[in-house]
């Protein structure tokens, strides 16, 4: 965790961008079986709590639309320290989205609610698997909190 006293002198908190595809709007009425009774909002929230917790800024957003998921991510570069992404689907189809997650130079953790090597084989593959730092699957929306801390160590340490 970032020291207070350290973040009052120097720089401004980190942001951090986390970034949700499509579907994700409807968790809580999706397949709860597999995706749990959270919404969005809570997922939001949590995040929210978590960042304040250990002093970085959140970016905290969801889309439908590949294109604009890219172009969410070619923003943050330059702008956040790190990304967090849960891309849903295009996790196994999107190239685009995997050059644009390279071509912004900036750490990335995957986060899946589910495990996703669990279930269909289709979804074993993941582009962005291949340039991100770390993934987390299969730990319900309590992966988002994970992937905070882990983002957050990991700036501190690149600062230090
Ligand atoms: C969410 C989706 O929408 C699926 O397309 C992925 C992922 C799994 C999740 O577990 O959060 O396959």
């Amino acid at each position: 965790m970032l020291r207070p006293e350290v973040m009052s002198h120097a720089s401004p908190m980190p942001l951090i961008a986390v970034l949700n595809g499509p579907n994700i709007n409807m968790l809580g009425l999706r397949q709860p079986h597999l995706y749990g009774s959270a919404t969005l909002d809570d997922v939001e929230q949590l995040c929210a709590e978590t960042a304040e917790q250990l002093g970085v800024a959140i970016d905290f957003r969801q889309t439908n639309g590949e294109g604009e998921l890219i172009t969410w991510v070619q923003e943050f570069r330059g702008r956040a320290s790190g990304i967090i992404i849960n891309a849903g689907g295009y996790t196994h189809t999107s190239v685009a989205l995997m050059d644009a997650l390279l071509a912004s130079e900036l750490p990335v953790i995957e986060v899946h609610i589910t495990n996703i090597h669990r279930r269909e084989e289709f979804r074993h593959v993941s582009y962005i698997s291949k340039v991100a730092v770390g993934m987390i699957a299969g730990l319900g929306i309590q992966g988002y909190a994970l992937a905070l801390t882990a983002m957050a160590d990991m700036i501190s340490e690149n600062d230090s």
